[in-house]
């Protein structure tokens, strides 16, 4: 018999032992992470947290004065998480950011692989342009900007214009999936079409006869107006009782597929009618809710936050949350849903 190769260095006699020899090595013992890594319900590193619009406005004011939109190339506080200070997140997988356009100011155009949606905050009449066509912008409308479109924003109003960016830049991270690039000229998008052409081909239930099926269907419509979405909510509570854990709760959609108005994002509308309160529920995305109207509190993990227009609240992944309504809420939120649906990961849990 061949006697055994002597080993390089003598056998471990204990665990411990042997993950010094490993870690040189590059290896380690799944046995003793196993449990952190696959857990029975989500963990997350994301913890509840709110934003008062008035309080954050002044500093973006302030930021105003100091850097222009050209310079900054986009002039945004980012709202971080508290529990991941300099990371550049709201929730593991989102981003939110409050950005300033002063008037007369041009936000040039660029393009990224991350999905972005806006929803505006304050002021009207600035615009957002997509391949060089322009969406006029009001209060609470929503606004896309799908994954490698260009776009760039201008101003040219005479008041601040300030909007919610929402982002899925921690998820793109995550992949090690970001590309951009920048116009040439560091400006606006030339003009290519009018101003609302996608509006009017996409936005009234009516689709382009000889549409081009594009491999990458991502959403044609860009803008969804305050004034149609808040109809529908007055609408609705008309037409039956609300859902015990949703209240009046819509989705806006592509209507190329129906489905999530951006390949990672979802985002809703939702009116909780004053007096009622929603029963708890958790769920696997994680969501970032914008008060447009009303008072009452959302209730995440045990913990009441109040609402009041103007609020940004965070709900991380599967924390069980609630709304209390004091008086009618109108909530706008958006969430990683359409990437979880995407990679048949999303569940709720409705209690
Ligand atoms: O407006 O394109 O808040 O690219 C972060 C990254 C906004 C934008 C942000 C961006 C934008």
């Amino acid at each position: 018999m061949t006697p055994a190769l002597s080993p390089a260095q003598p056998a471990a006699k204990t665990l411990s032992d042997l993950y010094a020899q490993l870690r040189p090595h590059n290896l380690a013992p799944l046995w003793e992470v196993l449990s952190s890594l696959v857990t029975p319900t989500p963990t997350t590193r994301a913890v509840p947290a709110r934003w008062s619009f008035s309080k954050v406005r002044p500093y973006l004011m302030e930021a105003g004065e100091l850097i222009s939109a050209a310079e900054a190339e986009r002039r945004v506080l980012i709202l971080e998480n508290p529990a991941m200070t300099g990371e550049s997140r709201t929730t593991q997988t989102l981003y939110a950011g409050l950005q300033l356009i002063l008037p007369g100011e041009i936000a040039p155009a660029h393009r990224h692989t991350q999905n972005a949606l806006r929803f505006i905050m304050e002021g009207e009449g600035a615009f957002t342009a997509l391949d060089g066509e322009r969406a006029y912008m009001h209060r609470h409308d929503l606004v896309l900007t799908p994954a490698w479109v260009w776009h760039d924003h201008g101003n040219e109003t005479d008041a601040p214009m300030i909007w919610l960016d929402g982002l899925d830049i921690p998820l793109i991270q995550s992949l090690d999936a970001s590309f951009a690039e920048h116009s040439a000229d560091r400006g606006a998008w030339p003009t290519t079409r009018p101003a609302g052409d996608a509006e009017t081909r996409w936005g009234r239930n009516l689709a382009p006869a000889r549409r081009i099926e594009q491999s990458n269907p991502h959403n044609p419509l860009f803008i969804y107006p305050f004034s149609d979405w808040r109809e529908t909510l007055e609408s609705l509570r008309m037409s039956g009782p609300a859902h015990p854990h949703d209240a009046y709760l819509m989705e806006f959609v592509n209507p190329r597929t129906g489905g999530a108005v951006l390949a990672t994002m979802a985002a809703f509308a939702r009116l909780v009618p004053g007096g009622f309160e929603t029963r708890p529920m958790r769920s696997s995305e994680s969501s970032i809710h914008v008060v447009v109207e009303g008072d009452g509190a959302l209730e995440i993990d045990g913990t009441s936050y109040a609402l009041t227009p103007g609020d940004i609240v965070v709900v991380p992944a599967w924390a069980q949350r609630r709304f209390v309504a004091s008086s009618d809420l109108v909530v706008f939120s958006y969430s990683d849903r359409a990437a979880q649906q995407r990679l048949e990961l999303w569940r709720e849990l409705l209690l």
